[in-house]
């Protein structure tokens, strides 16, 4: 039997590769979801997950993450956590609970606290920085506010045939105290059943919602569907639907492996992911396509270098 492993953003690579040690040796892909985003958690110079990640509008690091297991359809979810160090380590302890499996803020930091998970204080001085300068800006321009946010989700198929799907995010960056986004909901921002596959979401948490899009891909890989081919149908008719019914569809991309370890994106923004099936993992990048197919590209080094400078431009 195969592993596999496919995740959002180029932010997972380190993860990933974390997470290839664990499956190609037989390893668990519960095991390997977690090792994964703990080590996106802990990198402080991604902004949108764990230690680093920007504050809500009150200058506050509110997180939300889920895991699921695709054997049992266990789920444990939290939404607005504050001062942990793991979101994803809580969110698979509480899948292990029949009741209270999805605990939110207060609730959820005091039930991390007493089960002993490291807490620790969640803003950096850089995303201080950031937020600071945002809270300036908004004050003399009419500008969007809730940019640079990105979700960690990965789906893992290990070799015993076993699947399993995590996120953790710290949400919209100026979102409202206590606002929820996609990712600990079931369905919309993750779902996996190990006898068809996985499937994850980042983006526009407020739209990703008004699809269940996860439970839609598998659904469609369900019926029979290629991974890539549940993608573009779960995705492109559905933004099709929401710019014609709402009125506008923000932007969003969907990632998704089936229990053979073929895997499939769906986006409608420049989306970079990493994928990993029996070789190492590679960092690829994503577009939407014409009629409703996604456009595939190796990723560049020029496109890598870039980033790296991005993510560490000193906050003026
Ligand atoms: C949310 N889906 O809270 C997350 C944020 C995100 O790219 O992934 N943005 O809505």
């Amino acid at each position: 039997m195969s592993w596999g492993s496919i995740a959002t953003w180029r932010m997972s690579y380190e993860g990933m590769v974390e997470a290839k040690k664990i499956l190609s040796q037989g390893g668990n892909s519960g095991d390997a979801v977690e090792k994964l985003i703990k080590e996106v958690e802990s990198y402080p110079y991604y902004k949108s997950v764990g230690f680093g990640g920007l504050p809500n509008e009150n200058g506050v690091v509110q997180m939300d993450a889920s895991f699921m297991d695709g054997n049992t359809l266990a789920q444990g979810a939290i939404a607005g956590i504050q001062d942990v160090k793991h979101a994803i380590s809580v969110a698979r302890s509480l899948s292990k609970r029949h009741y209270n499996s999805f605990l939110v803020g207060e609730g959820a930091t005091q039930y991390a606290k007493l089960h002993g998970f490291e807490t620790t204080n969640m803003l950096t001085d850089r995303a201080k920085k950031i937020w600071e300068k945002k809270k300036k800006q908004l004050q003399t321009k009419a500008l969007n506010p809730y940019d640079g946010h990105d979700t960690v989700g990965a789906v893992c198929l290990d070799k015993c045939g076993s699947m399993a799907v995590g996120t953790s995010t710290s949400g919209l960056f100026m979102k409202k105290p206590g606002r929820v986004g996609d990712s600990p909901l079931s369905g919309s921002g993750f779902y996996v059943d190990s006898e068809i596959g996985g499937a994850a979401a980042t983006g526009l948490g407020e739209d990703i919602m008004k699809g269940c899009l996860s439970y839609e891909i598998i659904r469609a890989m369900g019926n029979g569907k290629t991974p890539q081919e549940a993608c573009d149908k779960a995705v492109y008719p559905f933004i099709k639907k929401l710019k014609q019914r709402y009125g506008k569809a923000g932007e969003f991309s969907l990632i998704a492996m089936n229990n053979k370890g073929e895997w499939g994106v769906a986006t409608n923004v420049e989306f970079t992911f990493c994928v990993a099936n029996e070789q190492d993992p590679q960092i690829l990048i994503a577009y939407p396509g014409n009629e409703e197919t996604t456009d595939i590209q190796p990723i560049t080094k020029e496109w890598l270098d870039k980033y790296e400078k991005r993510i560490k431009k000193p906050i003026d």
